[in-house]
């Protein structure tokens, strides 16, 4: 497989063939490629790069020429379903939707590990690094990115004790972006403080050799401390100090990207914190890049109020013109990101980008005044932070003193922070001094090296070439597990891919987990029980209430339950009805002005409901009058032959009728009434007839001889677009 075809799905098996011999096609980030102003279908962008070849447009793209514009800056999403044979196929729809950076986090908690892993245990969900997850997601991104058209950049996490190794892996296979900061290890994962330093050096430098993007980790202070806003002063402090550590180990400052996130969300008045907060975030360090990463520390499992958040994020972000966006899927507090919500996210971070284009054109910060006063402060809180943490001694004495993650606003203490000692945690005491005559042959390497001179131009000539210059050195060791590994999982889902057997799935091929929506008119607990008793009844296996909502307490609760469907389709015998191809709006415009289309309309027989077909009439609902009919609406319970009369004094071209009532099968009597009198008329040729109503399909209309039929869900559209084919058909004029 060279390439993927839009209509075909990726071939994952093809993409595991011959992993040991792959090699990345090129290292280091990419940023997209702005242009401005940009004219895109007759309308101008501001903040908009180079667009996609392929890609699915917003949903209301349709009203505007289907136009998929691409923002500025660089889309996340963060996919690790704990296979990453899934991960891929969900890159693909991702990348489709505008994402061109795929970040795989491990819930397992990758830092926890002490080295390298291979094959690919699954551990407690999320994909631990191996080398061929890492080489199989690049080699599909490869493929991903040509079908779009735009270059994606993958990303993972170098932390914990393995940190050096991860970052030589990341290096050797064109990872292109990797959180990297010494302070996370020491805060959440208690590293040894001098060891997560020292290894950071090591990292930092295989970073920035690979021209790798590096975001730091300051966020999670805001998500672990117990009042997330106050810790802003020290998200501040902590950017500075892996920024500064990462620019003296040699790191282009274009390359450092500061993991900024607004720090509260409502009901708290969200913006008079976050906004100053991302102000005097981008005063004080100009020179690196922002990645907006959203709040998720009070994300629970209401989808909805997380894409709020998300959008008034999103406003932060533009306003002080974020590089990276970051999308949590809104689904982050259930902790099971599906496919769905990966491209919901996708999407939520364009559409709110695209409509604030050029917002600051327009809308000015205002940066006297109250946001003035507290960008000031903020920094001073910062600096005086900075201050102190120098008169205790530094960063380790300050971390060994609970300066970090402390829920006081600085300078107030809460005596919460995290403590750490500076002779303690994992890796305690392994840091050993280089001895004078050390040397290791291999290139892009921290710290003393005595190098003998004639190999002081060629590092690793010694060895004949180290695993960055030379890539077949690097050992591939497929996966050890023999029962738990990518081949066995693929082997149970094979029936799928080779018979047509569909399963629904929400994470991983033939999980076979769908949700369902539930309103219970009961309280919460009565209403939780009553769902999942409710989803056994519709044979759901295994399950569980993933969002609860109480709407009044005594009168219900909104459930959501999702649940595994133990239910397959075969595609080969799927009856599938014949698509009606409904031309587009511009499309029957056109023909419509071109060649103007009168018609009459009634509801019939005793039938006095009008409102569907006024519906499919009126401008106001999409009804086809705003498509330039021309309609003579005749009122209710019309006779037949009062409609056929002025369809003929009328010269119209259809006649719409509607039957709501189908008591003793009124309603196929008056169609084929219809027809009938038509052809008695001798007009039959020379007219369109179309029946609606809520009991009327297409078949049972064209049953009683009229032409169309159109129900339920109907819109001005459908049958604005069937008169316009119908009569090219019939050469009708
Ligand atoms: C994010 N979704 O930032 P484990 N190193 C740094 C980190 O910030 C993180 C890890 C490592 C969030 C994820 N960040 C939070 C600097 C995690 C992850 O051990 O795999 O959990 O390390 O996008």
């Amino acid at each position: 497989m060279d390439k993927l075809v839009k209509h075909e799905k990726l071939n994952v098996e093809e993409i595991l063939q011959g992993l040991e011999n792959y090699r990345p096609r090129r290292k280091g980030w990419t940023w997209r490629k702005p242009v401005s102003p940009q004219v895109i279908n007759g309308l101008t962008f501001k903040q908009t790069s180079q667009g996609l070849t392929q890609s699915i447009p917003l949903p209301s793209a349709k009203y505007f020429g289907h136009i998929d514009p691409q923002p500025d800056c660089v889309i996340t999403t963060e996919i690790a379903s704990g296979r990453f044979e899934d991960d891929i196929r969900r890159m693909r729809m991702a990348a489709w939707h505008g994402a061109d950076h795929i970040m795989v986090i491990r819930t397992a908690g990758q830092s926890h590990y002490d080295g390298l892993i291979e094959g690919t245990p699954e551990g407690i969900g999320g994909v631990p690094i191996t080398r061929k997850q890492v080489r199989a997601s690049r080699k599909a991104l490869d493929l991903i990115e040509d079908e779009v058209g735009r270059p994606i950049n993958f990303h993972s996490y170098v932390s914990g004790v393995a940190g050096p190794e991860i970052a030589v892996l990341f290096a050797e296979e064109g990872v292109n972006g990797a959180h990297q900061d010494p302070q996370y290890n020491v805060l959440y994962r208690n590293v040894n403080m001098h060891r997560s330093f020292v290894d950071a050096a090591v990292a930092k430098t295989l970073m920035a050799y690979a021209g790798m993007a590096q975001i730091d980790g300051a966020h999670n202070a805001n998500a672990t401390a117990r009042e997330g806003w106050k810790v802003m002063p020290e998200l501040l402090v902590q950017h500075g100090i892996n920024s500064a550590y990462s620019r003296l180990v040699g790191m282009k400052p274009e390359n450092i990207c500061l993991s900024t996130v607004p720090p509260s969300a409502a009901p708290v008045p969200a913006l008079t914190f976050d906004l100053p907060y991302a102000v005097a975030l981008r005063e004080l360090f100009r020179e690196y890049r922002m990645r907006a990463q959203m709040n998720t520390k009070y994300i629970e499992s209401d989808t909805r109020e997380a894409t709020v958040s998300h959008t008034l994020n999103l406003l932060i972000s533009r306003l002080t013109s974020a590089d990276i966006q970051s999308t949590i899927t809104p689904d982050e507090g259930r902790n099971v990101p599906w496919h769905y919500y990966n491209i919901n996210a996708v999407s939520t971070a364009k559409q709110a980008l695209l409509a604030m284009d050029g917002l600051s054109d327009m809308v000015e910060i205002k940066r006297d005044g109250v946001l003035g006063t507290r960008v000031r402060e903020l920094k001073e809180r910062a600096v005086l932070f900075m201050e102190e943490m120098l008169a205790v001694g530094g960063y380790f004495k300050a971390v060994e003193a609970g300066f970090f993650v402390d829920s006081g606003y600085y300078p107030e203490r809460n005596g919460d922070g995290i403590v750490r000692k500076s002779h303690g945690g994992i890796g305690v005491d392994t840091i050993v001094e280089r001895d004078a005559d050390y040397f290791a042959p291999v290139c892009h390497h921290y710290g003393y090296n005595n190098i003998p001179p004639q190999f002081a131009s060629n590092v690793c000539g010694p060895v004949g070439g180290c695993s960055l210059c030379d890539p077949a050195k690097i050992a591939y060791i497929d996966e050890l597990d023999a029962v738990d590994n990518v081949a066995t999982r693929m082997a149970a889902t094979r029936d799928q891919r080779e018979l047509g057997l569909i399963k629904p799935e929400v994470e991983w091929a033939g999980d076979g987990v769908v949700a369902v929506q539930m309103f219970i008119p009961a309280e919460p607990r009565t209403a939780h029980f009553s769902a999942l008793e409710l989803a056994k009844q519709m044979n759901l296996r295994d399950p569980q209430v993933i969002h609860k909502q109480v709407m009044q307490h005594a009168e219900g609760t909104y459930v959501e339950v999702k649940g595994i469907l133990d239910a397959t389709i075969d595609i080969n015998t799927l009856k599938l009805p014949p698509e009606e191809v409904v031309l587009s709006a511009d499309e029957v415009r056109k023909d419509l002005h071109a060649q103007p289309l009168r018609i009459v309309a009634a509801t019939v027989g005793n039938d006095e409901h009008s409102v569907g077909l006024r519906e499919v009439i009126d401008i106001k609902h999409g009804g086809i009058e705003g498509y330039g009919v021309e309609c003579h609406y005749l009122g209710t319970s019309v006779s037949l032959e009062k409609i056929v009369d002025a369809a003929i004094e009328l010269d119209a071209r259809a006649i719409l009728i509607s039957t709501i009532i189908t008591h003793a099968d009124i309603h196929r009597i008056n169609m084929r009434r219809l027809h009938d009198l038509c052809v008695e008329k001798g007009v039959r040729s020379r007219l369109i007839l179309i029946g609606g109503g809520t009991q009327v399909t297409h078949e049972l209309a064209v049953e009683c001889n009229l032409d169309a039929g159109f129900g339920r869900g109907t819109k001005g559209i459908h049958v604005a677009s069937f008169m316009v084919k119908n009569r090219r058909e019939r050469n009708l004029i």
